[in-house]
């Protein structure tokens, strides 16, 4: 059992069960994507949404408040106790936002330009979103197996005033671990980790890592290692690594099965309540579901029932990843020379 030093919970890892047969669901590849511009793509420039707005003929990235959010601003407050029982409403607001103005591109498709320009704008949409919410979660799924409903490349943002399940394990092992050590818990946590078994490439500014505790497959944590809360807190020179960085892990990711890899992503950045968090760290995880290139791994049974379980190690899925990024590299500059 290996412990998730983040959200203070514990799971079991039971290597070489990789072997055993599988006679369940078989994921299918993804549909390949070749058109620029698709007119019945909701998120395509110039096409009309559901609700009859038209979207701009953007050339950059373009984002609208979804049509269809699980969240409202104008929500009326009200609460709810009786017994066991409670509920309270909750104040809100989604976002939908596009990475590129090209229906056939991926994040991992895109120019380290490209992709400094969605870092920029999930900066700047946390700060603005944070100035009326307080919790703002930016993510990303990517591929019809996790949900995303079109291939169009894009994300979203939810904004609320509660601090969510996933906010309050973190910021209390964080805080204690602060209380405690009076350092950050994740930049320990990175100076652990670079240069080991695990690390995907760290630079002076990231580290990319399959965590020791990691569930999924082929889970992996990125961590500024440098002290930053938010998005928003990050510098020209780290924005511009980040892009660098992303690009590579998602091509790692596209080549490890050689099909666009399904994953569902996302930045967890310190709440914006007002109180003072020395002790948050910001940072991504990308949760990618494939086990193998047709094999999905389930959370079910004991995962749901006891705690997650794993079939290779982080080490392994770290060697592979590892091979995969540098084959992705190897391929670009090969195109490039
Ligand atoms: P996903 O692919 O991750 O589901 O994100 C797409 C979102 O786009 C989804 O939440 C919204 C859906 O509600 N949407 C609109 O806001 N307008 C539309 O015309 C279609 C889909
Ligand atoms: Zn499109």
């Amino acid at each position: 059992r290996r412990y998730n030093a983040l959200t203070d919970e514990w799971l079991l890892v039971s290597a070489e069960r990789t072997s055993r047969p599988w006679l369940g669901r078989v994921e299918a590849p993804p549909p390949e994507v070749s058109q620029a511009y698709d007119p019945s793509c909701y998120l395509c420039p110039g096409n009309v949404r559901a609700n009859g707005e038209r979207n701009p003929k953007y050339d950059s990235t373009f984002v609208f408040t979804n049509d269809f959010a699980a969240l409202q601003p104008d929500a009326p407050v009200a609460s709810f106790e009786n017994g066991v029982l409670r509920a309270n409403s909750e104040r809100g607001t989604c976002q939908v936002i596009c990475f590129s103005p090209r229906h056939d591109l991926s994040l991992s498709r895109m120019s380290a330009a490209q992709v400094r320009s969605v870092v920029d704008l999930w900066a700047r949409q946390t700060a603005s979103l944070g100035e009326r919410f307080e919790w703002v979660q930016v993510f990303e799924n990517r591929g019809a197996s996790m949900g995303a409903s079109n291939p169009h490349p894009h994300g979203q943002i939810w904004a609320g005033d509660a601090l969510p399940r996933e906010a309050e394990k973190e910021d209390g092992t964080q805080r204690r671990h602060f209380e405690a050590t009076g350092h950050s818990l994740l930049l320990d946590y990175a100076e652990q980790e670079a240069g080991g078994p695990r690390d995907l490439g760290s630079d002076d500014d990231w580290l990319v890592v399959v965590p020791f505790w990691a569930a999924w497959p082929f889970e992996t944590l990125i961590i500024p290692r440098r002290p930053a809360s938010r998005l928003q807190d990050l510098d020209d020179r780290a924005r511009n690594s980040l892009a660098d960085r992303m690009i590579g892990l998602l091509r790692g990711y596209d080549g490890l099965f050689q099909e666009p890899f399904p994953y569902s992503m996302g930045w967890h950045q310190a709440p914006f309540d007002g109180i003072e968090r020395p002790h948050w760290q910001l940072h991504a995880h990308y949760y990618p579901p494939l086990l193998r290139a047709t094999v999905r791994k389930f959370m079910v049974g004991y995962e749901l029932l006891s705690e997650p379980q794993r079939d290779i190690t982080a080490e392994d899925a770290a060697e592979r990843l590892r091979s995969a990024i540098d084959a992705a590299n190897l391929k670009i500059a090969h195109r490039d020379g």
